[in-house]
């Protein structure tokens, strides 16, 4: 991508350039342009079925310069010929015609400027190219010629040609006359060599033979001594020869895109070169001939396979441009921050982990791309802001006490009863090692772990005190209730450890054990280090313990084979339709990619480039342990000690870090703010300047306090990143009220909640000795809650004072339960259902709705929509219906979250199971969830509307709110590949059970 941007600005600079010529020429011309008659100048009628007429006004003798573009013209006006006698310029771009008009040939003996690009010519008539002989300037461009006349090479006043985006497979002998042509573009036609009569144009400056295949270059092309500019990206070229070097005028040169191994040793001799573009080659080294170029401005290496950069690189003092990315460089030279010149450095895609110190010196880059390197110090967060952070950051380091502190973040995950909570214990128990040879006393081993299960757990774990590392362990629970709140806690630069009961295990439950998991792992934290653990080991016999091991490494790299190739496929797909023109995708909607523009396309491309290089790391082998052999226990706890201590499989953990940034983290934990349930950003502020950091250097340190699991700080989310959640046994004990799903837990919380308020009453009415509320009236209300706890679990329906009472030692006052039903909200797991956002209830009860306990099958509403109803509406309705599909994995909780997330944009909603019916407006709207049935058919979210045919855009901004909500809650799963489509509405009207799907967002198709 990098190298099309360059390339973009490159051309935007030439046509620039050449617009500002043209216009230096004509400036004293008169002038006239003509449009047909309802035609809008600007748009491209190329597609209206008939040729408009064009009439000339009269009086038009004196005219020099005549524009017809843009006008959908097979002919020109009559009488063209005979009326302009004074005529210069003469610009048919952008019409229908298949050859030159004859009035070309009537001008022509007086024509110096004609322009034919974008038309339909598919042969120039050798007569009328003969009748131009005064002509200097002459556009082809962009028509369908397979060959040109002789008689074009007669045209000796000829200074610039542009026959670019034809056929062209040879250009004629005679060429070779064009003695003053200065300027020629012959890119993207079909040449197959090098033209020789090129080598005779020795005036020639710009040459651009860009996207042909010539496979070479002649060793006389050191002819064109006068080239300044000259194009050759993308035409196989393989070497260059030595003469290339002779080409001592050459000012810019592009040589992306042909295979290039190196340069030859005179390129240096090019002494006048600025711009130098050598993307997308073959290098594996810097190329050393670059060195002495000190001309050079802009230079252009990205995605080479360059592995450094050398130190003599700060000999290229007036660089201003240096693009690097896609490369596999791992360290940058000291020297680099003397290019102080530079105003874009460009280094995304290597394996940078350390930037030289002074990196701040460069400080007058503008364009900096640094994503996709494992970056060390700088820490990536400090680094992705941008220099003057990376300035402010060194500057600390260099002027403060480093402060070094191991930890890292480990996740505990996999099936209900896998042995998680076991392990976590067995690992973290500090054993005294006296104990263990005591001839099998292990009566108190294994600890038991506390009773009731909990979604989260969080324990710190002192594993090495010698080196004081620390693990933060997160226990995970296995069970399904927990999924919609689980994913809050996996985070980029953790461990994690999939744990599965291998006495359970068989080859047939691999699917729901382990492959599910790392396909959510992966989708949410791309390229996360997993480690496998297999617990009950003393269950099994050796070799079946072997054997299930086996089989899980055996799967494991089937399941990722399959889906890099998977992704690969689907790469190459992009690639193939990217190779076509954008009109020739968009000739048949049965064509892949039909309509999808090349940008889009790229960024897709881009995407899945980077799943395939973020794939995660699963180390390998599985680790077998038994929780009640102390021993196996230990060489467990000594392998996930060797794998933090890995350098490259976590070269974060032991980086010396701003002696601020562990300031801030004590401050979070101290009181008063430690007891609160979370800080807000401007709290987190205060503190980060109290420990000396300022406002913008905030957001690094939080991310990293996230990442090495002391805190949970979401900084892209858009709803939450005004939150920093420090306090996190409280956080989950609040989640937990709502998500453990016990029904004698909740009824519990419910009495003890309703006895503390009768105590505080009986207090506030002073009468310490009031008598117990009657057995009657404990009974009425035992009934009422169990009532409300029913009403929960069967519909995830609660009334905001049962929910006070449920957090009544999290709730102070009426002001805390708003927050924290406010945070709910944010978190996506309940709405408000009878509250508008933003405005007060005005004493009514407000009821929430926690949409993961919605159990009812179908919304209870008219079933309007669902396909086989349409019966009767089907005449009058267009549907529209957007469909995201999923084929590795769809999120957990997502569609929860998701219908918590479109509340704000609907009303009258009814949420089923798998489907919510609901209005915009007035204009129904549905979201439906359908799970996979097997590899067939992926898991799929479809969001549709309908209305009537001229009104269908009502429909279209009824669905569009929904999907951008959609769009930012997939956000959140960065490794997650899904596709969107917009479903045929004609396929949906007959009821096709397998209607053709539109790829991407195509707005205009409404209107088609
Ligand atoms: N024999 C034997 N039992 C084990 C071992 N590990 C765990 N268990 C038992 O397996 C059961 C489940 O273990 P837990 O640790 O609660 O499982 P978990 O993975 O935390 O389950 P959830 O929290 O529900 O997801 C408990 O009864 C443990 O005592 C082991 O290595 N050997
Ligand atoms: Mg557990």
């Amino acid at each position: 991508m990098a190298g099309t941007d360059s390339g973009n600005l490159k051309t935007v600079r030439l046509w620039r350039d050449a617009a500002l010529r043209a216009r230096k020429l004509r400036s004293n011309l008169r002038q006239l342009t003509l449009s047909s008659a309802g035609g809008c100048p600007g748009t491209d009628q190329l597609d209206s079925p008939d040729a408009p007429q064009l009439l000339l006004p009269a009086n038009i003798g004196d005219i020099e310069v005549l524009n017809l573009g843009n006008n959908g013209l097979e002919e020109v006006p009559d009488g063209l010929g005979s009326a302009l006698g004074s005529l210069r310029v003469l610009v048919l771009r952008r019409n229908r015609f298949a050859q030159l008009p004859q009035a070309v040939a009537e001008l022509g003996h007086h024509l110096t400027e004609l322009d034919v690009s974008h038309n339909r010519l598919s042969v120039l008539g050798a007569e009328a190219v003969g009748a131009l002989r005064e002509l200097r300037k002459l556009n082809l461009s962009h028509n369908q010629l397979p060959a040109l006349p002789a008689q074009l090479g007669a045209l000796v006043h000829l200074e610039e040609l542009d026959v670019s985006f034809n056929r062209l497979a040879h250009l004629p002998d005679s060429f070779a006359g064009l003695s003053r042509l200065r300027t020629l573009d012959v890119d993207h036609n079909q040449l197959t060599a090098f033209p020789r009569q090129l080598l005779q144009l020795v005036a020639l400056e710009e040459l651009d033979v860009s996207s042909n295949r010539l496979r070479g270059l002649p060793e006389d092309i050191s002819a064109l001594r006068a080239l300044k500019i000259l194009w050759l990206s993308g035409a196989e070229l393989g070497t260059l020869p030595s003469g290339f070097c002779e080409l001592a005028s050459l000012e810019s040169l592009m040589l992306d895109n042909n295979g290039l191994r190196a340069l030859p040793a005179q390129f240096s001799r090019l002494q006048r070169l600025k711009m130098l573009n050598l993307s997308s080659n073959l290098l594996e080294e810097f190329p050393a001939a670059l060195l002495p170029l000190a001309g050079l401005e802009e230079l252009y290496l990205s995605r080479n396979q360059l592995t450094s950069v050398p130190c003599l690189i700060s000999g290229l003092g007036r660089l201003l441009t240096l693009w690097l990315d896609n490369n596999r460089i791992r360290y940058l030279p000291d020297s680099i921050v003397e290019l102080t010149g530079l105003e874009e450095l460009v280094l995304q895609g290597n394996q940078i982990a350390v930037l030289p110190d002074n990196f701040g010196q460069l400080s007058r880059v503008g364009l900096w791309k640094i994503k996709d390197n494992p970056l060390i110090q700088p820490p990536y967060e400090v680094c992705m802001k941008g220099i003057p952070y990376i300035a402010a950051y060194q500057k600390e380091l260099a002027h403060s006490q480093p402060a070094v502190q191991p930890r890292l973040k480990l996740l505990l995950m996999g099936q209900k009863a896998a042995g998680k909570t076991l392990l976590r214990h067995c690992l973290t128990e500090d054993r005294v090692e006296g104990k263990l040879g005591g001839g099998g006393q292990e009566k108190t081993y294994p600890p038991s772990p506390p009773p009731g299960s909990k979604g989260i757990e969080v324990t710190s774990w002192t594993a090495d005190a010698s080196r004081g590392l620390r693990f933060i362990v997160y226990d995970l629970a296995g069970d399904e209730r927990y999924e919609v709140i689980q994913p809050f806690f996996l985070s980029p630069g953790a461990l994690y450890v999939l744990v599965v009961n291998l006495a359970t295990y068989e080859p047939l439950r691999f699917p729901t054990t382990v492959g599910s998991f790392l396909h959510r792992v992966g989708a949410r934290v791309p390229h996360a280090v997993v480690c496998i653990v297999g617990t009950h080991a003393d269950l099994c016999g050796e070799q079946e313990l072997e054997e299930k091991c086996l089989d899980i490494h055996r799967q494991i790299a089937l399941q990722e084979k399959h889906d890099a190739e998977g992704l690969s496929r689907l790469a190459q797909v992009v690639d193939e339709a990217l190779a076509r023109d954008f009109e020739l995708r968009s000739a048949s909607p049965h064509a892949a990619y039909y309509g999808v523009s090349d940008k889009n396309l790229r960024r897709r491309k881009a995407h899945f480039q980077y799943l395939l290089n973020h794939r995660l790391q699963i180390l390998s082998p599985v680790l077998p342990v038994s929780c009640r052999d102390p021993r196996q226990l230990q060489r467990l706890r000594d392998k996930l000690l060797s794998v933090a201590e890995h350098r490259e499989i976590f070269p974060n953990l032991h980086r010396v870090l701003p002696r601020s940034w562990q300031v801030l983290e004590e401050l979070h934990f101290q009181p008063p703010q430690a007891q609160r349930l979370w800080l807000s950003w401007w709290d987190s502020a205060r503190l980060g300047l109290q420990a000396g950091l300022t406002e913008d250097r905030l957001q690094s340190a939080l991310s990293y306090l996230h990442e090495s699991g002391k805190l949970l700080y979401f900084e892209d989310s858009p709803a939450l990143k005004e939150h920093v959640f420090h306090n996190l046994s409280r956080l989950i004990d609040i989640l937990n009220v709502f998500f453990q799903r016990d029904p004698s837990l909740l009824l519990h919380k419910l009495l003890l909640g309703t006895s503390g308020e009768a105590e505080a009453e009986g207090r506030a009415e002073s009468s310490p000795l009031m008598a117990p509320p009657a057995p009657s009236q404990d009974a009425l209300r035992a009934t009422q809650l169990h009532h409300y706890v029913e009403g929960f679990l069967l519909h995830g329906l609660l009334p905001a004072h049962v929910i006070r009472l449920l957090l009544k030692p999290h709730v102070q006052a009426q002001q805390d339960l708003q927050l924290l039903l406010e945070l709910l909200e944010k978190m996506g797991l309940c709405y408000c259902l009878n509250k508008a956002k933003g405005k007060p209830l005005n004493g009514s009860t407000a009821w929430y709705k926690f949409p993961c306990y919605v159990q009812n099958e179908v919304p209870h509403a008219e079933a309007w929509i669902n396909g086989t109803n349409l019966a009767g509406q089907s005449f009058v309705a267009e549907q529209l219906q957007i469909e995201y599909s999923f084929p590795f994995t769809f999120p957990p909780g997502l569609f929860a979250r998701y219908s918590v997330q479109i509340n704000n944009h609907v009303v009258h909603r009814s949420d089923g199971k798998l489907q919510i019916f609901a209005y915009r407006g007035k204009v129904p709207v549905v979201v439906s969830y359908r799970p996979a049935k097997g590899v067939l058919q992926p898991d799929t979210l479809s969001i549709a509307s309908h209305a009537s045919l001229p009104n269908i855009w009502t429909a279209w901004q009824a669905i569009t709110p929904l999907v951008e909500e959609l769009n930012v809650l997939l956000q959140e799963w960065p490794g997650l590949h899904y596709t969107v489509h917009i479903l045929c509405s004609k396929c949906l009207k007959r009821g096709s059970p397998n209607p053709h799907a539109f790829p991407g967002l195509l707005k205009c198709l409404c209107c088609a």
